[in-house]
């Protein structure tokens, strides 16, 4: 991930790397390196289709931290006015997609991983899956 973050919403994560020689090792504490308490985690992976994309949708309240553990992918974020793609690559590194931040992820490779941490329990409700109504909620 070599671009700078452009779109509202958003920021870097480096998580914790300790020497161990032994291979690698990552650590995401909560308020530490993930600035947020972690409700939730969930991994995505066996991306049969390549480029079909997922996501495609944005979050009313929970803002997560999206890594890519193995393999890479695309990242496209959209705060409305900004836009731009991100490849996520470097387990170490995550990229925060805050609240009202249109999200897609695409153009995975073989044995693409992703881990994502988030502030909230599942709720279908603080989705917006329509962009239309995307942008009618970011202008409130
Ligand atoms: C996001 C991106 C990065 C649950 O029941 N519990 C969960 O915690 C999650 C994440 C999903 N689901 C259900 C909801 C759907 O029926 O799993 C199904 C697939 O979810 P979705 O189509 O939203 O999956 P993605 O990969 O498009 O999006 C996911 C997250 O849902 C979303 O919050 O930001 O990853």
């Amino acid at each position: 991930m070599k671009n700078k973050l452009k779109v509202k919403n958003s920021g870097v994560v480096t998580l914790g790397t300790p020497d161990t020689k032994r291979g690698g090792l990552f650590v995401a504490e909560a308020k530490k390196h993930v600035p947020f308490e972690i409700k939730r985690v969930y991994f995505i992976n066996k991306l049969s289709r390549k480029s079909a994309p997922r996501g495609n949708h944005a979050h009313k309240t929970n803002t997560q931290a999206i890594f890519c553990l193995n393999g890479s992918f695309d990242l496209c974020l959209d705060d409305g006015a900004n836009k731009q793609t991100l490849r996520l690559c470097d387990p170490s590194k995550g990229i925060i997609l805050g609240p009202k931040l249109w999200h897609t992820m695409q153009n995975f490779s073989n044995n693409c991983t992703i881990a994502v941490f988030a502030s909230h329990h599942y709720d279908e409700q603080d989705y917006i899956r329509q962009y239309p109504g995307f942008l009618n909620f970011i202008q409130k």
